[in-house]
């Protein structure tokens, strides 16, 4: 599970049990999440339809997976009664960031099913600061760029705003070697790199050769991608090759 704030915005009961014995309930509902718990106020006489309308946060870390609510009729001696409890797993939000208004189901303390919770979820993943490593391993089936001899195959990768040149590989022609390690400064919000691969001339301006995208969420959630094969699309739009990097991130403490 990853770490980052949870946003609960709970709107509403309905059809909850009415457990007051004179007159309506008044409810009131404890979210809890780990062990942080946040209360609503108390709706008096709002009986089984109690309107809420609230916000709260909670900081998330890794082994938080549901976000439970127990919902009460507030009585003044504290002996408040229990209208029901409702747990809502947060896997679904971890992954879609975002779950619009809905209904939950309450459950009373024997089991069954009474009345609903309507809230939204939002989760805002925890932002990383660290280094990206990446390792230019090889490529292959690049075009051939040179009329007399092989191509002189280099790298420029480009992440977050920093540009750095592999070495050149002369004569390497379309299937270059570099083994080359790069480092760039980033956080986990940087979604890809860039690698623009050209062919080095003397005389004339250095030929393309392609550019491949490399993913970064993988790296993020995971800490490494081994070495895997990248689509190299030429200037014409069409896949010309690929190219092989593995990545790392090293988050700083
Ligand atoms: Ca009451
Ligand atoms: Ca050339
Ligand atoms: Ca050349």
């Amino acid at each position: 599970m990853p770490e980052g704030t949870l946003e609960v915005q709970i709107f509403r009961g309905h059809g909850l049990k009415d457990v007051e014995i004179f007159g309506a309930s008044d409810p009131f509902a404890i979210l809890s999440c780990g062990v942080v718990s946040h209360q609503t106020r108390v709706i008096h006489n709002a009986g089984g339809e109690p309107v809420w309308e609230q916000d709260f946060k909670f900081d998330v870390s890794s082994d938080i997976e549901e976000l439970s609510i127990s919902i009460y009729d507030f009585e003044r001696d504290g002996r408040n009664r229990q209208m029901g409890t409702c747990i809502i797993p947060l896997a679904d939000v971890f992954v879609q960031l975002e779950i619009p208004p809905s209904n939950y189901e309450v459950l009373l303390p024997d089991g069954k099913v009474h009345g609903k919770v309507e809230l939204s979820l939002k989760f805002l993943p925890k932002v990383y600061h660290g280094t990206l490593e990446l390792h230019l391993m090889e490529a292959h089936g690049l075009i051939s760029a040179d009329v007399f001899d092989k191509s002189d195959p280099y790298a420029i990768i480009k992440c977050n705003e920093q540009t750095l040149k592999s070495k050149v590989m002369e004569n390497a022609g379309n299937d270059p070697v570099w083994d080359q390690l790069f480092a760039f400064a980033v956080s986990s919000e940087i979604t890809e790199a860039t690698i623009t691969l050209m062919d080095r001339d003397t005389f004339t301006p250095d030929d393309p050769l392609g550019d491949a995208v490399i993913p970064l969420e993988a790296v993020f959630k995971q800490g490494s991608v081994p070495l895997s094969k990248y689509k190299v699309i030429g200037s014409s739009g069409k896949e010309a090759g690929e190219v092989v990097v593995g990545l790392k991130f090293v988050p700083k403490e």
